[in-house]
C-alpha cells in the first residue's frame, strides 16, 4: 500500500513561447515561480514553438529564439535531471491530440475566446486557423501530462476552463481518460505592463522596445528603459488608482525586492520619481544578472542544449505517447 510519504506529487505543466526575447513580465510573472514549483510538484516545462506559429514567424529568428528560450529554461534554475523541459515540436503527440481534440470542441465556445479577438485585431493580415484553435491545442499540452495544476495568469484563465471543458466532455463519453486540471494560484506573480504604455500589459513581440525589458537587456539599457518610464505629473510615489505608471513600477520593484506597496511608500517619501527609478533600475538590474550571467554560459555550449532537448523530448514523449494511445483506442483508430 501506498505510504503517505510515497503519495505520487502532483502534476503541473508550464510553457512560454519563443515569439521573442522574453521580458521582464515574463520572468516575474511566470518563470521566475518554476524553480520552486519543479521541487513541489512533478514539473513539465515547455517551449512552446507550435504556439508561437499562430502569428508569422520569421523561421531563422523562430530557431534562435527557440534554443535561447530553452537555455533561459536553465538559467533560470530548472534542472533538466529532476524536471522534464522540453521544445513541444520534438513532440509530435501534441499536435496529434490537438486534432483529435478539436473534433471535440464547438465553433461556438471558441468563438468567445478573448484573446482571439485581441490577437485577430492585431494581426488582422493573418487570422489563421491556428490563432483560432490555440486553445485546443494548449488543451493538448495539458491534457497529454495529465496535469493536475497550471499556473495562470489573468489572460489564461479562460483558456484553461476550456480545457477543463474538453476534458470533462471526453471522459463523458469515453471514460476517465484525462485529468482535469486545476489553476494554480501560487504566490502571486505580477503582471507587469508596458513601461511606455502601462495599460498594456508587457510583451516579447511589442513593436516598441522602449516598453519592454528584455531578460537579456545590459544593465545601462534596463536604467535607460526605466528612466524613460511613462509616469504621471503627481511627483508622488505611492499606489493609486489612475497612477498606471507608477503603480507598474511600484509592483516591478515589490517583485524584485520583496518588499510591500506600504514600505515602498515610505521608502520614498519625500522624494521624486528620479530617486526613485534609479531604484527600480538597480533592482531590476540586480535581479536579472544571475540569470543573465547562467545564461550566457548555457547558450555558448549548443552541444548541452542539443542534449538537453533530446533527453527532455524523449521523457515527455513517454508520458505524452501513453495518453495518446489510449485517446487514439477510445476514439476508434486502429492501432495493429
Ligand atoms: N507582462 C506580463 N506580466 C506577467 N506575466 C506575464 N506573462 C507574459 N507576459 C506577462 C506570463 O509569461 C508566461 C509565458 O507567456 P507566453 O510566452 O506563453 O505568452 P504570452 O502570455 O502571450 O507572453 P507575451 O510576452 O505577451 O508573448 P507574445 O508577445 O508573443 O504574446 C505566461 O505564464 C504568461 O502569463
Amino acid at each position: 500500500m501506498e505510504s503517505v510519504t510515497e503519495q505520487r506529487k502532483k502534476k503541473i505543466l508550464s510553457c512560454i513561447q519563443p515569439s521573442g526575447i522574453p521580458t521582464l513580465g515574463n520572468y516575474l510573472g511566470a518563470l521566475k515561480n518554476w524553480p520552486p514549483l519543479a521541487e513541489e510538484f512533478d514539473g513539465a516545462f515547455a517551449v512552446a514553438d507550435l504556439h508561437a506559429i499562430t502569428v508569422r514567424q520569421e523561421p531563422a529568428k523562430l530557431r534562435r529564439q527557440t534554443a535561447e528560450v530553452l537555455a533561459l529554461l536553465l538559467a533560470i534554475g530548472l534542472d533538466p535531471d529532476k524536471t522534464i523541459i522540453f521544445v513541444q515540436s520534438q513532440v509530435p503527440a501534441h499536435a496529434q491530440l490537438a486534432w483529435v481534440l478539436n473534433c471535440f470542441t464547438q465553433f461556438g465556445e471558441m468563438s468567445r475566446m478573448t484573446q482571439f479577438k485581441d490577437k485577430s485585431a492585431a494581426h488582422a493580415d493573418n487570422v489563421n486557423v491556428g490563432l483560432f484553435a490555440y486553445p485546443v491545442l494548449m488543451a493538448a499540452d495539458i491534457l497529454l501530462y495529465q496535469a493536475d495544476l497550471v499556473p495562470v495568469g489573468a489572460d489564461q484563465k479562460q483558456h484553461l476552463e476550456i480545457a477543463r471543458d474538453i476534458a470533462n466532455r471526453f471522459n463523458g463519453i469515453y471514460g476517465d481518460v484525462f485529468t482535469i486540471p486545476d489553476a494554480y494560484i501560487g504566490k502571486s506573480g505580477e503582471r507587469v505592463m508596458s513601461l511606455q504604455n502601462p495599460e498594456k500589459k508587457m510583451s516579447k513581440s511589442d513593436p516598441n522596445p522602449k516598453g519592454t525589458i528584455s531578460i537579456f537587456d545590459a544593465p545601462e539599457v534596463i536604467m535607460k528603459k526605466v528612466k524613460s518610464a511613462v509616469t504621471d505629473s503627481e511627483a508622488k510615489v505611492r499606489f493609486a488608482e489612475g497612477k498606471d505608471g507608477i503603480n507598474n513600477l511600484m509592483g516591478i520593484y515589490s517583485c524584485c525586492t520583496g518588499l510591500s506597496m506600504e514600505e515602498i511608500e515610505r521608502e520614498f517619501d519625500g522624494k521624486g520619481y528620479g530617486d526613485f527609478k534609479v531604484r527600480v533600475g538597480e533592482a531590476v538590474v540586480e535581479e536579472l544578472r544571475p540569470v543573465r550571467e547562467r545564461y550566457e554560459r548555457i547558450i555558448s555550449d549548443k552541444a548541452y542544449l542539443k542534449e538537453v532537448a533530446e533527453k527532455g523530448a524523449e521523457a515527455a514523449s513517454g508520458i505524452a505517447d501513453r495518453t495518446l494511445k489510449k485517446v487514439m483506442k477510445k476514439v476508434g483508430f486502429w492501432i495493429p
